[in-house]
């Protein structure tokens, strides 16, 4: 999954796509570059963002899900809203993004389960604003797993089929850096969390993300060594972000969310031929 962040100011790469023509033109090249999928967002969810209103959401998303999927490209929406998500389906996004898991807007369970779309259940605890407050666990694994079941449930009891839903540790969301790592390596517990319908697929949105930047340092290069209290700018985090994609898609992830394409699509396709060696 490549990403298009329709946004002035975002987590990895903010303001670099913000017009609609440029938006479309990435999206196409992104696909072009190996994504299966390309996930539009018009509103930031980095660590203290504010909302942006439902009409300016839908005003940065609308032309770049239309063009991309009369395009042909299979177009997820990056949405916590109801209406922009209904929107994002009538002109033709095949996968909702949820990144609050339907916590956000109490709508969004009815519209998936009468939609029939894809849905990404992310694990959420609240707003980006304030949401490092909520990073609190005795143990992070039990505790998004417990918190993934039951919006798992909810989801299905509203009506949704469980083969529409895939799920997503939300790594970054209310998790410290050490919360992130922790669960990248427990994906297999994730997926088997506590429903009837379990394993569901995972997604894993890793790609430059601040555990990743802190870990790195912003020293690198020959004879520099890495600074661990200043993070490496973002951009500069694809390699270890493509070294992530190889040891998630090795663990059985169904999708990777990814900012830069073409390292980590050719560490997927890896990963499936080594796969077909040696069957997990
Ligand atoms: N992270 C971001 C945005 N959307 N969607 C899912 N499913 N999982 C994530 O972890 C996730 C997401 C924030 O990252 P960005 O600002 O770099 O796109």
């Amino acid at each position: 999954m490549g990403v298009v962040n329709v946004t002035p100011d975002s987590f990895s790469d903010g303001g670099k796509w913000f017009g609609p023509d440029a938006a479309i033109a990435h999206g196409l090249e992104l696909a072009a570059a190996g994504a299966d999928i390309v996930d539009v967002g018009g509103e930031s969810t980095r660590p203290g963002a504010l909302r942006i209103s439902e009409n300016e959401e839908l005003r940065r998303i609308g032309p770049v899900v239309t063009a991309l999927a009369s395009a042909g490209v299979v177009v997820s929406i990056d949405t916590m809203r109801v209406r922009v998500a209904e929107h994002a389906i009538g002109a033709g996004a095949r996968l909702v993004n949820d990144v609050s898991g339907g916590l956000a807007d109490p709508g969004m369970a009815g519209l998936i389960a009468e939609s029939g779309v894809a849905y990404v259940v992310m694990h959420w605890r609240g707003h980006s604003l304030d949401m490092q407050d909520r990073a609190i666990y005795a143990d992070v694994v039990k505790e998004v797993t417990a918190e993934l079941s039951e919006r798992v449930t909810a989801l299905t009891d509203s009506g949704v089929d469980p083969a529409q839903l895939i799920v997503d540790p939300g790594l970054g969301f209310a998790k410290l850096p050490a919360h992130s790592w922790t669960l990248v390596t427990r994906l297999r517990e994730i997926s088997g969390l506590d429903h009837p319908a379990a394993p569901f697929p995972v997604l894993v949105a890793a790609s430059r993300k601040g555990f990743i930047a802190r870990l790195l340092g912003a020293g690198h290069g020959a004879g520099q060594p890495a600074d661990p209290g200043t993070p490496r700018p973002f951009a500069e985090c694809d390699d270890a972000t493509i070294a992530l994609t190889t040891y998630t898609a090795l663990a059985g992830a169904w999708c990777v969310r990814v900012h830069a394409v073409p390292g980590n699509a050719d560490a997927v396709r890896v990963v499936a031929r080594l796969q077909e060696e040696r069957p997990s």
